[in-house]
């Protein structure tokens, strides 16, 4: 009997050391703070919890000190009064209740007030406006004005599936990256205002001490001040679905200049995009732009093979929807046709014509044409995309 409680003694203390191990990659306290408000949020949270600290073991000390010292065997009798009678006996009732009134409303009230009511000031002093669209399961970005006004992006998990699918070692920033990340430069006031286009999501940066929700139909907003250059990473709070834990958040933190840089190069790759549309495209070149495009945006849902996740997520491969016409003999798009669906969408699936160009949609519709067992043979270019705007 006592080998084997010793035995249990043992392993649960070896259990216990190697929680304490796994752990030690975690922090005990908040993030490194990188906003006003991540730095004020903080030092709320450390005062509170000084503050509780000291109420539980002056409680602690009292009701030890009195356990030993008011005994029954020493003489004491337990108290039979039913209420303070006598001016001593007020006073005690009402101090610890003045005291707790003071701290609760003064001691942490005021800092607590200051933090929320420094939160919701996003207009006061703002530089720029970020608008940040959450959709399943992806983050999109537009810069509303100052130097990057009308850059518009979406930002998608860059992960490779493969880690994903424990096939290959996971990578140091593992379901923490993406392909596009937002640039924001630094000791600038961003307001950042959230929507989005599908169910909740919620856009948090634990360094930013900020974590707000973004809900269909609502625009919310909130803001950050980064202080300090370098890479922010995220990711979505708020349970919205298969591909919740597939939706990061990766901001980098520029100085003025590099930001203008990189909004001036931005800007032309957008227009050398753009531009893409009015060539005439090879199908071998659609298709294998198509594959990436598939890849990013896609195969979340209908799968890298095409076979879909049924019944949300309907399977491509031998799709009658993709097996059939796109345009009707007057040239004019077919409702519910393959194209109709990639541009417009059908209920969860996104409409696309907001989120990719011409190339990436005639690409993507191509792709798939031509996939996963699709022999449709055709092909569909930038311009008839286009034209359909
Ligand atoms: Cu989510």
């Amino acid at each position: 009997m006592v080998g084997k409680r010793l035995r249990i003694a043992v392993m649960s203390l070896a259990m216990g050391l190697w929680s304490v191990m796994a752990w030690a990659n975690y922090s005990w306290n908040f993030p490194t703070p990188a906003t006003p408000i991540a730095t004020d949020t903080l030092h709320v949270h450390n005062k509170f919890m000084i503050i509780a600290m000291i109420i539980f073991f002056v409680v602690l000390g009292i009701m030890i000190f009195s356990i030993f010292n008011h005994r029954k065997d020493k003489g004491f009798k337990a108290a039979t009064f039913t209420g303070p009678s006598t001016a001593k006996q007020v006073i005690w009732t009402l101090a610890p209740f003045a005291l707790l009134l003071y701290i609760d409303f003064i001691l942490m009230g005021i800092p607590a007030y200051h933090s929320v009511v420094m939160m919701e000031d996003t207009k006061n002093g703002a530089d720029m406006v970020l608008k940040v669209t959450g959709m399943q399961w992806r983050w999109q970005y537009e810069y509303m004005d100052g130097y990057a006004k009308g850059i518009k992006f979406v930002s998608n998990l860059a992960t490779p599936q493969d880690q994903i699918d424990n096939k290959a070692p996971k990578g140091e920033h593992y379901l923490l990256e993406v392909d596009e990340p937002v640039i924001l430069p630094v000791n600038k006031k961003v307001r950042v205002i959230l929507t989005s286009n599908d169910v909740i999501h919620t856009w948090w940066v634990p360094q930013f001490g900020v974590a707000r929700d973004a809900i269909p139909g609502f625009l919310r907003e909130t803001w950050v001040k980064i202080e300090q250059p370098g890479t922010y990473r995220g990711q979505c709070k708020e349970l919205c679905g298969k591909g919740h834990g597939f939706m990061p958040v990766v901001v980098n933190a520029v100085s003025e200049d590099e930001f203008k840089k990189w909004a001036d190069a931005k800007r032309a790759e957008l227009a050398t995009a753009s531009a893409g549309a009015d060539k005439t495209w090879s199908k071998e070149d659609l298709i294998s732009h198509g594959k990436e495009v598939y890849e990013k945006n896609c195969a979340v849902c209908h799968q890298l093979d095409g076979k879909g996740v049924p019944p949300a997520f309907p399977p491509l491969a031998g799709s009658k929807v993709i097996n059939g016409p796109i345009f009707d003999k007057d040239g004019k798009l077919i409702a519910n046709s393959h194209l109709d669906r990639v541009l417009n969408g059908k209920n969860v699936m996104p409409a696309w014509k907001a989120l990719l160009n011409d190339v990436d949609i005639a690409s993507v519709v191509t792709y798939e044409r031509n996939s996963f067992g699709n022999t449709m043979g055709d092909m569909l270019q930038p311009a008839q995309v286009k034209a359909l705007r």
